[in-house]
């Protein structure tokens, strides 16, 4: 299999991170793509141009990095990392939301400025910033349930990899006053498949 992906993408980083966990290193080619140029040959593999994206055995390609991790995870026939179900299907769903909702927009914070200076959007920023913001509080105070808490989970990788986009994004400043959700990123980025795939530091 193929998984094209980009070392800064959180979204990517989800994908490569199960890629570790379920020990597929050997299956699975991590290739770098192209990514948002003018005529990438990436597009001719992914006509949609965005990571991650997986190349099956069977030629098959999927998109949408929640569907590559299942994919990936249910390999084996025994997935660990989706999202838990246990009875609490609908808190799983909700916290799933939420921290989609954390990663999609420091997302977009983080493609306003890898724009050129004379076209990033300062209003774009301020939003996604104070957006970041609130949701960060109200992480600070979920982080203690036992969905985030116990085995590795979807909830858990896609807001790692969201709080993880500091890195890329200097003002991205979550930790401040936040100690539980500090805390709780750097006891996970601590497990080895997460410093892997650490995103680089942006300069
Ligand atoms: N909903 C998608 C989002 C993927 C996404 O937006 N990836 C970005 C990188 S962080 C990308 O490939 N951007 C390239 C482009 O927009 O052309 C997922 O969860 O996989």
């Amino acid at each position: 299999m193929k998984l094209y992906i980009t070392p800064g993408s959180p979204y990517a980083r989800m994908a490569r991170i199960v890629v570790l966990e379920k020990g597929l290193e050997r299956r699975v080619e991590v290739i770098a793509a192209q990514t948002r140029v003018a005529d990438s040959p990436y597009y001719r593999i992914n006509p949609s141009g965005r990571v991650p994206y997986l190349i099956c055995d069977d030629g098959v390609g999927l998109e949408e990095s929640a569907v590559i991790c299942d994919y990936l995870d249910s390999l084996d026939g025994k997935p660990v990392c989706g999202l838990p179900g246990g009875g609490r299907d609908w808190e799983a769903r909700r916290f799933e939301a939420l921290a989609r909702s954390l990663l999609d927009g420091v997302a977009v914070w983080g493609r306003e400025l890898v724009r050129p200076e004379n076209e990033r959007s300062a209003t774009v920023i301020q939003h996604e910033a104070r957006r970041s913001e609130r949701l960060a509080d109200v992480w600070e105070k979920e982080i203690d349930d036992p969905l985030l808490r116990g085995a590795l989970n979807r909830i858990q990788l896609t807001l790692a990899c969201a709080l993880g986009l500091e890195a890329r994004i200097p003002d991205f400043r979550w930790r401040t006053g936040r100690p539980r959700l500090t805390a709780w990123f750097e006891r996970l980025g601590a497990r080895a498949s997460f410093a892997a795939t650490a995103p680089p530091r942006a300069v």
